[in-house]
């Protein structure tokens, strides 16, 4: 694929849906439908969850600590680091056209300022490995792990990160932003914010966890300023990533000006439950500053999304107990999807890309249940006149997550951690032959 044209698909489907983009009211919703080539449909992966032997990150050291929140080590995780062209070869096999991937900032920069070569020319050859298959790639630049300096040096909950984030995007950006389609700056970076509302950090218990798992990593690392990004308090490092989206996106546009580039956020349907819900005042406290922050900068914004959280006026109602589950025993919720995007596009009005999309369940006939009740709550949003981009499925492969290891399986694919052998699911046959018939 040439890059010129490659471009313009992007700017002519960008032109059609900012076109479009004052919501049509629900009248509107019998007019002729009208979808874009252009189109994305993909899947997606993240670096250390696949890659593996990510030793330079700070993932990798607080899974080899002890206290640990992490079950189990990546290790060799997919060993995708060795094959990913016959990855981005299987995904095109699908049928599918859009590769998501982050690339590591550790291998990249594996000591402050030191750049490596040799890492950024492994990136520019999956690109190219994309390219020859015909895929186009969607970079992430941070998904989550950091180089271990970087925490080491008090991470996001310094003003200095931001700098550092900058400079990196820069020299990204300027080696392989030619060969990216779009890119995204971080990953869901308000996730903090989403657990401390879930979960209830503050709870005694968990503060208390959180304390030694903090403390271990200061004392194995030597730094007492240590700290990443999964074990920092939200409200210590919001205003940092926001300026740091912000700085990556200007670094990333000073080399590629034509590179539409966003943020992935982590978006729950959020949905009231009675009189005097509390759920403005939770999508305010998770969302707001960032849907504020993607409207200002964002050429289009990536919707992550997993379910939705019934919100009463004392907080979080629990699902109702004859939900269908998913593995992870959470609600098997996919009309979310349609809600989301929805909700993003009317409060930043800027094209909507869905970055992740999909549900850990050992039971393949549920994922394909879950895609296709998914993609039927996206089309209602598209007819209503929500412009979508893409829709980028979570995940390629059965992959480290995180904290919960190998157990839970969101892939397509599966893997046999010992032989590494690929063997794909009939969902992955399935999102293909939709991707198809959506065009
Ligand atoms: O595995 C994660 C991914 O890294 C970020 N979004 C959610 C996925 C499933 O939990």
């Amino acid at each position: 694929m040439n890059d010129t044209l490659k471009r313009r698909d992007f700017l002519g489907a960008g032109a059609a849906v900012l076109a479009a983009s004052a919501l049509p009211s629900r009248s509107a919703q019998g007019r002729a439908r009208k979808y874009s080539n252009d189109f994305l449909f993909g899947a997606a992966t993240a670096g250390h969850q696949i890659e593996g032997n990510n030793t330079n990150s700070d993932i990798w050291f607080l899974e080899n600590i002890k206290p640990t929140r992490f079950g189990t080590r990546s290790g060799d995780a997919c060993d995708s680091y060795h094959r990913y062209e016959e990855d981005i070869s299987l995904l095109k096999s699908f049928g599918l056209d859009t590769y998501r991937f982050s690339v590591e900032w550790s291998r990249i920069e594996p000591s402050p300022g030191q750049f490596s070569n040799a890492e950024l020319d492994y990136y520019k050859r999956v690109i190219e490995a994309c390219d020859k298959n015909g895929v186009r790639p969607v970079v992430t630049f941070n998904h989550f792990s950091c180089p271990q300096w970087f925490s080491a040096l008090g991470g996001w909950t310094k003003p200095r990160s931001v700098d550092l984030f900058a400079r990196y995007c820069d020299r990204v950006a300027r080696q392989l932003a030619s060969g990216m389609h779009m890119a995204t700056t971080l990953n869901e970076p308000q996730l903090r914010r989403i657990q401390h509302w879930i979960a209830g950090l503050n709870s005694a218990a968990s503060r208390a966890t959180l304390d030694r798992q903090r403390e271990a990593a200061r004392t194995a690392s030597g730094s007492p300023e240590y700290m990443a990004f999964h074990l920092a308090d939200d409200d210590a490092v919001q205003a940092n990533l926001i300026n740091a989206h912000k700085q990556g996106y200007a670094a990333i546009k000073a080399v590629a000006p034509t590179l539409p580039v966003g943020v992935s956020l982590a978006v729950v349907d959020y949905q009231g439950i009675g009189d005097g819900s509390r759920v403005n005042e939770i999508r305010e406290y998770v969302d707001g500053a960032w849907l504020r922050a993607a409207a200002e900068t964002c050429d289009f914004v990536g919707v992550q999304n997993y379910g939705r959280d019934l919100v009463g006026p004392k907080g979080l109602i629990p699902a109702p107990a004859s939900a269908e589950r998913n593995m992870l025993t959470l609600e098997y919720y996919p009309a979310a999807l349609g809600n989301t995007v929805r909700y993003v596009f009317e409060a930043t009005r800027k094209p909507v890309l869905v970055s992740e999309n999909g549900i850990a369940t050992s039971d393949d006939g549920q994922r394909i249940r879950y895609i296709d009740d998914a993609l039927a709550g996206l089309r209602s949003a598209m007819d209503e006149g929500v412009p979508v981009l893409g829709y980028i499925h979570w995940t390629l492969l059965d992959n480290f997550e995180w904290s919960l290891g190998y157990w839970p399986k969101f892939g397509l694919v599966a893997v046999d951690l010992k032989t590494f052998a690929r063997t794909p699911k009939p969902s992955a046959y399935h999102l293909g032959r939709r991707a198809r018939a959506w065009k």
